[in-house]
């Protein structure tokens, strides 16, 4: 039996998680501890340990936050209804809501402003959904199951939209698409791709990979669309077995019985320390020899917060003045 790892890539970090994970260390340096988030900056346990441990205080409301303090939203946005919130207890915010999110926050508004019905695919309760829901709840409904494509209604059907949610299953989309156009043939599609770069990016790589492998084991949390959908994937395009861990310790030692190739990747939201913890775990195991499945080189960067490059501005003045 000749044991072997595929590695997918790209996997893990997209720019935008990047972006706000070091949105919340840099408020941390210039302001210092506590720094308030509001839910988990990114879904993934690891970072949120990680950053709590340096100071970082997650809650899951503005609420909770004391009057004046500084608060950083988190990479998956906000409605405008939380910064209502914020202002009126007079919080000091920095945004990391990933650009990619904001895009289609801005897509929502302008398709309310003149008058869609706005059908948003995405998973009913995710942070996401309800951010960008938040910005034209007259306008949007949420379609997350085969159901709920069956039943909505809409005003004019010569007059509706869908957006959708950045993480999703690219395949799994297209049918509830599908699905809604059948219902309403002129259903029109956003102006450009919602699911994001990486999600796209990550689910092509182990689809090519997956065919291959007895087991793909995703590193990732369980509150983390994007890597459940690499789960789903893996399975979908052929892997026999696939699991979501979100250290190498939870690996099942039974998971390897009859296991020659072991896929592995991880979400959008996971530090590659991680991966390569497993990668080692399997090492240990006798699956030392490890290929690299490429089928994107991601160059994406986005720049940090506006509120935040400021005071980085402003306190480098300082600095130069000392
Ligand atoms: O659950 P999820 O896939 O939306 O979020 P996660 O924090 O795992 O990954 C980053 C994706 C974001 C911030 C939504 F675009
Ligand atoms: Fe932005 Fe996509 Fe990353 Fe979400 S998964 S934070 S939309 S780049």
């Amino acid at each position: 039996m000749t044991k072997r790892v595929l590695l997918a890539k790209p996997r893990g970090y997209c720019a935008g998680v990047d972006r706000a994970v070091v949105t919340v260390e840099k408020a941390l340096e210039t302001y210092g501890a506590p720094v308030y988030v509001r839910k988990e900056i990114v879904h993934n346990k690891h970072v949120v340990e990680t950053l709590t441990e340096r100071g970082a205080i997650f809650v899951d409301e503005a609420d909770e936050v004391p009057e004046g303090a500084l608060v950083v939203f988190s990479a998956h946005g906000v409605s405008p209804a939380v910064h209502e919130e914020a202002a009126s207890r007079q919080l000091r915010t920095i945004d990391a809501t990933c650009p990619l999110v904001t895009k289609v926050h801005q897509e929502a508004k302008r398709f309310a402003r003149d008058d869609y019905d706005i059908l948003l695919i995405g998973h009913e309760g995710h942070e996401e959904v309800e951010g960008t829901a938040g910005e034209a709840p007259e306008h949007v409904q949420l379609v997350d199951t085969a159901e709920d494509a069956a039943k909505v209604t809409v005003r004019d059907p010569s007059k509706v939209v869908w957006l959708s949610q950045t993480t999703l299953s690219v395949d799994e989309t297209m049918v509830r698409v599908n699905q809604l156009k059948g219902r309403f043939p002129e259903l029109q599609d956003p102006p450009s791709d919602d699911i994001c770069y990486a999600t796209q990016n990550r689910q092509v790589a182990v689809k090519a990979m997956a065919p291959e492998c007895d087991l793909v084991i995703v590193v990732g949390s369980q509150n983390s669309s994007n890597s459940k959908r690499l789960v789903e994937v893996a399975l979908q395009a052929g892997a026999n077995a696939s699991y979501l861990v979100d250290y190498a310790r939870e690996v099942d030692e039974a998971w390897l019985d009859g296991v020659e190739t072991v896929g592995v990747t991880s979400g959008a939201s996971v530090p590659d320390i991680l991966v390569m913890d497993v990668l080692s775990w399997l090492a240990d195991r006798g699956y030392g020899e490890v290929q690299e499945v490429t089928t994107a080189n991601e160059k994406v960067a986005f720049a940090l917060p506006r509120e935040l490059r400021k005071a980085l501005k402003d306190n480098d003045l300082q600095d130069s003045v000392r």
